[in-house]
């Protein structure tokens, strides 16, 4: 059987990895990681003290950390989780059985029917509005027939050899972006389970809206540009 490995990607994040740490499911994977981005809450010292191995970052961003997983971890199936309180700890085993049964990608979508996400009882959601739009562009310029409802949220596996097809080389947030548009460029089998999106636990979001947008549409600009290629 194929291994796994789950990555935690943290930056400052104390009260959610305290909060969520034990409702991880970790006895499905055959090894967990912690990266790292620089924290001084001791997010770092409480998963050491827990056993689990962490490893830092020589580069800043969120992008980055996703290859510093990829890089000092073995399994088969990689999956991404970051502890913060709007990742639901109980669709990880949901998302690696889409792998088991023959998916590239799966992504927890904030936007699936059946699905919540952080803005949903407010009138005024902008940032879900901006998610949307990225997404149906998206869709439109390289979809392959699957119509995907959040090519954003970090909350993923996917395949080790699909990961390096894609040589994604985003720095920050923009990343899941960016692996999601390679993947339908390159026809991945990418499937979407709905996720209740919680909310955040303790201390701050790292996504200002508007450096991480603009992010986002420098990603969907360098991709057409590119085409089909990457
Ligand atoms: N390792 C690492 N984790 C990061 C970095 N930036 C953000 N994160 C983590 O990524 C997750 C999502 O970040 P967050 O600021 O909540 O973004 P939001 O959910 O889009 O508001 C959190 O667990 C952060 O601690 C980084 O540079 N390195
Ligand atoms: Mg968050």
């Amino acid at each position: 059987m194929s291994t796994c490995s789950l990555i935690l990607l943290t930056y400052n994040e104390i009260a959610g990895s305290r909060a969520l740490h034990p409702n991880l499911p970790l006895s499905l994977f055959d090894e967990v990681l912690v990266v790292d981005g620089g924290s001084q809450d001791g997010t770092r010292e409480f998963f050491e003290g827990q056993g689990i191995r962490v490893v830092g970052q020589q580069r800043r961003g969120r992008g980055e950390a996703f290859r510093v997983g990829a890089r000092n971890t073995t399994g088969d199936l990689l999956v991404f989780y970051s502890p913060d309180g709007n990742e639901d700890p109980e669709d990880l085993p949901r998302l690696l059985e889409c792998l088991r049964a023959g998916a590239d990608l799966a992504i927890a979508s904030r936007f699936a029917p059946g699905a919540r996400n952080e803005e949903d009882d407010q009138l005024f959601r902008p940032r879900a509005w901006v998610n949307m739009a990225f997404t149906l562009i998206a869709n439109l310029l390289f979809g392959r027939g699957v119509f995907l409802s959040d090519t954003i949220n970090g909350f993923r596996a996917i395949r080790r050899p699909a990961f390096e097809s894609l040589r994604l080389d985003e720095r920050g947030f923009p990343i899941e972006y960016q692996m999601s548009i390679r993947a339908m460029k390159a026809g991945l089998r990418i499937v979407e389970i709905p996720t209740r999106e919680g909310d955040r636990i303790g201390g701050a979001s790292k996504a200002e809206s508007f450096p991480v947008g603009l992010g986002h549409l420098k990603v969907l600009i360098r991709e057409i540009l590119r085409f089909r290629s990457f």
